[in-house]
């Protein structure tokens, strides 16, 4: 039987530099592992996360459009790799999922949680991850990580105190639901890091 795993924190965290090594670990243990990313995912859900993150041109994107567009590209992803990756009982790895709709518009935007709960329960029903892994760090370590970057995505252009409300929120999802979050301090070395991911797979595989 597979498992759903998802990685999450804001900006400079670690999540891409992580998904590698959770993907490697659990292929170690040999697992089929099917590794994915939110916004994203398949061809349809790349291009909506193409004009979330790189509309620049004409028209700000409204903050309800950007939570739809997220939706949308959800309910492709769903669709065409999560549920049928679980259903073959394969271990599915997300970089991002619900929560980050919850943490960037809901905290970061301020769009109403209970609206977001409608989608939330249109989109997925019942599907949620068997664990989520939120990389934590503070804000000013966690983008001085990415400063040294030429090219800024639209969210990554936002100021330091949305990825506060960001922070927050994804701390208070954590503490709400104990049993399906793992906090991880990333502020803490790699090395130091990958150890209790470790530990956090290994409760999994049991
Ligand atoms: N989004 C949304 O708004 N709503 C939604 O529903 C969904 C998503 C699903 C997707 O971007 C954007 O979509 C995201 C939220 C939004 N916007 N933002 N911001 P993404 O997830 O693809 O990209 P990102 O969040 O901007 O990730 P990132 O900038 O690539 O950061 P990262 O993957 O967490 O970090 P990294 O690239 O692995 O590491 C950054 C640097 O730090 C790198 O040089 C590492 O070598 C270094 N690093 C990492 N860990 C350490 C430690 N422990 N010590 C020292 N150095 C470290």
């Amino acid at each position: 039987m597979g498992k759903f795993i998802v990685l999450e924190g804001i900006e400079g965290v670690g999540k891409t530099t992580n998904m590698e090594f959770i993907c490697q670990y659990l292929s170690g243990k040999h697992l089929d592992v099917v590794r994915t990313r939110e916004p994203g995912g398949t061809v349809l859900s790349e291009k909506i996360r193409d004009i979330v993150l790189h509309t620049k041109d004409t028209e700000p994107l409204a903050v309800d459009a950007e939570l739809l567009l997220m939706f949308a590209a959800r309910a492709q992803h769903v669709a065409e790799v999560i549920i049928p990756a679980l259903t073959q009982g394969r271990w599915l790895v997300s970089d991002r999922f619900i929560d980050a709709s919850y943490a960037y518009q809901g905290g970061g935007r301020g769009i109403a949680y209970d609206r977001i709960a409608i989608l939330e329960h249109w989109v997925l029903n019942n599907l949620k991850p068997d664990r989520v892994i939120i990389l934590d760090a503070p804000v000013e370590l966690a983008l001085s990580r990415t400063r040294h970057r030429k090219v800024k995505d639209r969210i990554e252009q936002e100021q330091a105190d949305f990825f506060t409300r960001v922070r927050e929120a994804y701390l208070q999802r954590a503490q709400v639901d104990p049993a399906r979050y793992r906090i991880v301090d990333a502020a803490k070395p790699l090395s130091h890091i990958q150890e209790q991911l470790s530990t956090i797979l290994d409760e999994l595989i049991k």
